[in-house]
């Protein structure tokens, strides 16, 4: 058996009843086989940021996992799947997306995954949930530089 490694999951949808897809899709992750969810952030609103559609519901789930990344990778998009997701062209409204921005202290270059998350550190949809678990992984510079952006904590 493989030692755990934390790994790190943006989750973000805009299509449906996105609340519900998200809350669906913690307890889909606290289901995966060699996983075990040990935190998520609180929901975040946020405004499309290069997409379009309706505000996203945004958060950040704390995994520790046995599966490879690329494993891992695999259940993520048959999550994605599950939830109605198409992808009719880059940065499309989406029912659900599950990202995978941390893999323990990994860097991934693979054509189908790269890890950390390119985007990760330019983006408060991503940056504050995630900070709110690993506020010691940013500094104030890190938040500073998406204080800009339009992202409110929601409630309960
Ligand atoms: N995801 C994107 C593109 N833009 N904007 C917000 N606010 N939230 C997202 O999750 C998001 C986005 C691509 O994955
Ligand atoms: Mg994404
Ligand atoms: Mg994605």
């Amino acid at each position: 058996m493989r030692a755990p490694v934390l790994a790190y999951i943006g989750l973000g949808a805009n299509l449906g009843a996105p609340v519900a897809a998200l809350q669906n899709a913690l307890a889909a992750l606290a289901a995966l086989p060699q996983c075990t969810l040990l935190r998520h952030s609180a929901l975040y609103g946020s405004t499309p940021v290069d997409s379009s559609g309706p505000d996203y519901v945004n958060a950040v789930a704390e995994l520790s996992t046995t599966l490879t990344a690329p494993a891992l990778l695999q259940a993520l998009q048959q999550l994605e799947q599950g939830a109605g997701r198409e992808r009719p062209y880059r940065n499309a409204p989406r029912t659900l997306d599950l990202d995978l921005l941390l893999f323990g202290g990994a860097t991934i270059h693979s054509p189908t995954l790269t890890v950390p998350h390119p985007r990760m550190r330019e983006r408060a949809f991503v940056l504050l949930p995630l900070a709110e678990l690993l506020p010691a992984h940013f500094n104030a510079a890190d938040l500073a530089a998406v204080q800009g952006q339009s992202i409110w904590r929601m409630a309960g």
